[in-house]
């Protein structure tokens, strides 16, 4: 069976994803998309073959020859596009966040409960990622004995001019949010930002930044964020445990060594350091759509990143310093995670 997809948002990551749905991966076609930018909606369907552009994601769910949506418009809009998708009955990959305030995501908890089964899933796509993967397995395996701390850099060279200050933290920290809780297993229970020296390329952001997460058994994670460094986009991090510690590899796929140097590569951006987990990552969900497998990151998951990116920005907007999280009770339908 062919998962007839409906893109919502054909900007920057809706090209790069049905471009992946339609030329690299299988079991999947795009039959409709929307945007805002009905020109830029038109011409995305136009090279595609059999799609049409509707003129509001609303059509996109309700079109009947869609039989699962994509969600790739701004993040303040998330959450009517999935909530609709969920009163539709339709599976919904819902790029992160999943919505930009705690009480947006209760609603979709709430929704998506009641229908009782799973369709939501948030394009935490580290999850995906071959290095990531082998690092949690090395923590899982216990071979590093407990771990106890992660180091964590998440650097982009530049960002567009709509970035504000709260998104270093519910645009791009929250990638670091959501994989200190799938690493260490464990829910996030307080969040303390910092605020170093600033970089004279951020204008008028606070960049850079630094996070300090705790989670439930006491180990912390930091996460520096820098989102004008201009040397490339990287990536790292580090468990160290009570036996040793294990790192994500360098990405670059080549070193040259020469006059006396040696070089590599940093990736440009995010399609590039993470090509490999998104076609993963798609590949996964078209065939847990199609009943093949299981759905991956769940609105739960979108749900708690959301609370701790709250907090967060709490703490770095009100200078409060540490600021705890609770996260309330889990509904039975998510005790079994992605
Ligand atoms: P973008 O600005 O390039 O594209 C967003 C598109 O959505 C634009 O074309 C815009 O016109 C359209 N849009 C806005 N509101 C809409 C609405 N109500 N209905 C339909 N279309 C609408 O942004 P982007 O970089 O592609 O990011 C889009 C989403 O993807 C964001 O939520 C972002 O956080 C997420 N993202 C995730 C990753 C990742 O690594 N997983 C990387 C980049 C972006
Ligand atoms: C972007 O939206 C992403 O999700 C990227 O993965 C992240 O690195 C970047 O900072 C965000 O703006």
């Amino acid at each position: 069976m062919t998962v007839n997809v409906g893109v919502i948002g054909v900007g920057m990551i809706g090209k790069d994803h049905i471009r992946r749905l339609t030329t690299v991966l299988a079991g999947a076609a795009v039959v409709a998309v929307s945007d805002v930018n009905a020109a830029e909606a038109a011409q995305v369907a136009a090279r595609l073959s059999g799609a049409v552009a509707h003129p509001t994601g609303q059509d996109v769910i309700s079109d009947p020859a869609v039989d699962a949506v994509v969600v790739c418009s701004w993040g303040p809009t998330h959450e009517e596009y999935v909530l609709a998708a969920i009163a539709a009955g339709k599976p919904v990959f819902c790029e992160k966040p999943l919505a930009t305030t705690e009480e947006a995501c209760r609603r979709i908890l709430e929704a998506e409960s009641a229908v009782g089964r799973r369709l939501v899933q948030v394009g935490y796509m580290r999850r995906y990622d071959p290095s990531y993967r082998a690092l949690k397995a090395v923590v899982d395996s216990g071979d590093i004995g407990t771990p106890l701390m992660m180091h964590c850099t998440h650097r982009n060279p530049s960002v567009p001019g709509h970035y504000t200050k709260d998104m270093a933290i519910t645009d791009t920290a929250v990638h670091e949010i959501d994989l200190a809780r799938w690493i260490f297993g464990e829910e996030i229970v307080a969040v303390t930002v910092l605020t170093p020296r600033k970089s004279r390329l951020g204008g008028e952001l606070q960049d850079p930044l630094m996070l300090l997460l705790e989670v439930e058994g006491g180990a912390l994670i930091d996460v520096e964020i820098s989102v004008n460094i201009r040397y490339g986009y990287d990536i790292r991090g580090e468990v160290v445990g009570e036996e040793g510690t294990a790192s994500l590899g360098e990405s670059s796929p080549v070193v040259v060594r020469r006059n006396n140097m040696y070089s590599g590569r940093v990736p440009e951006d995010w399609r590039e350091r993470f090509i490999r987990a998104y076609d993963v990552e798609f590949q996964e969900w078209i065939d847990a759509v199609r009943g093949g497998g299981r759905f991956g990151p769940s609105a739960w998951d979108g749900y708690a990143a959301a609370v701790v990116s709250d907090a967060a920005v709490t703490s770095l907007l009100g200078g409060l310093g540490r600021v705890e999280v609770s996260l309330g009770e889990k509904p039975s339908l998510y005790e079994i995670s992605g």
